[in-house]
């Protein structure tokens, strides 16, 4: 995160954003308990992915567990995403980013105004959706080209409108190869991800590689291109490594101090 982002953010936010980014289990939640467990959680907060509201898992901790009309009526859109993922991808797309916006423009609790300097981290964001997700649907065919059209008509608008409020101030590239990312997601063992390709994982690998690694994928958000990206590797485990975990505080911390 070496460049200091253009400012976007409105005059009365204090708080940074930071999301983090990285393939399908790469580690991002594992992330994020380490941050919470960390000396500086006093001055950060996070807003986990809202997984629970697109297939219906149930966990009393969860600060999502308030059931969705789709919940109610049963619905797992992420197993109906990959069951059918031509049938489903739009609605799966229109939700994700209903759900993102919504905790991107979430205030800072209590605890984190009172921070002497308060960040708060998100588990992706409105642009991976976009960047990684929705356009490897597209490209896969299972997102149709009116389809892509509208959801990126409205997706930049949406955006624009809230801008000031949701941009991000830097980004944590947690970063993988794919074949790693299979096995920790068949250790994780969640049930609709089973039948997940690792053709799937590359795919998604190399738009994060070309976005946040790279950094020549073409946008529509024009400061993006030069928001500050912290790239940690994340190939070894550091789940169960005290040194890893700390050199990786250590990283944070530091690169934090220059947003
Ligand atoms: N995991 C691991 N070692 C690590 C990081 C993660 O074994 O250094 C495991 C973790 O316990 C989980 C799986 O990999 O079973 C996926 O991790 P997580 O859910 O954090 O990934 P996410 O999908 O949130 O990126
Ligand atoms: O897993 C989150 C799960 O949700 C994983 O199976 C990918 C899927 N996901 C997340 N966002 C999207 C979008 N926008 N489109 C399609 N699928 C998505 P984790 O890796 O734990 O974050
Ligand atoms: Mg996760």
């Amino acid at each position: 995160m070496a460049t200091p982002p253009k400012r976007l953010r409105g005059s009365s936010r204090r708080h940074r954003k930071v999301s983090i980014e990285g393939n399908i289990a790469a580690g991002k939640s594992t992330f994020v308990r380490l941050l919470q467990a960390s000396s500086c959680s006093s001055d950060w907060e996070v807003i986990p992915e809202p997984i629970g509201k697109w297939c219906n898992v149930q966990n009393s901790e969860d600060i999502y567990q308030e059931l969705s009309s789709s919940q109610k009526s049963g619905g797992n859109l992420l197993q109906m995403l990959y069951d059918k993922p031509s049938r489903w991808a739009y609605t799966f797309q229109s939700y994700a980013c209903l759900s993102r916006v919504r905790s991107q423009l979430q205030s800072p609790s209590a605890k984190l105004l009172q921070a002497e300097n308060p960040v708060q981290f998100y588990e992706r964001s409105v642009y991976s959706d976009r960047l990684v997700f929705a356009s490897s649907l597209f490209e896969s065919g299972d997102l149709l080209e009116t389809e892509w059209s509208v959801y990126q008509d409205w997706h930049s608008w949406l955006l624009k409108q809230f801008e000031a409020d949701i941009a991000l101030d830097g980004i944590i590239y947690l970063r993988a190869p794919p074949k790693r990312c299979m096995q920790r997601l068949l250790h994780r063992g969640r049930e609709e991800e089973q039948g997940v390709p690792l053709e799937y994982l590359e795919q998604l690998h190399l738009k994060h590689e070309a976005w946040l690694y790279h950094r020549n994928l073409r946008m529509d958000f024009e400061y993006l291109q030069d928001l500050p990206v912290l790239v940690l590797d994340v190939d070894k485990d550091f789940q169960n490594d005290p040194i890893k975990q700390e050199d990786i505080l250590e990283k944070v911390s530091f690169s934090l101090r220059l947003l």
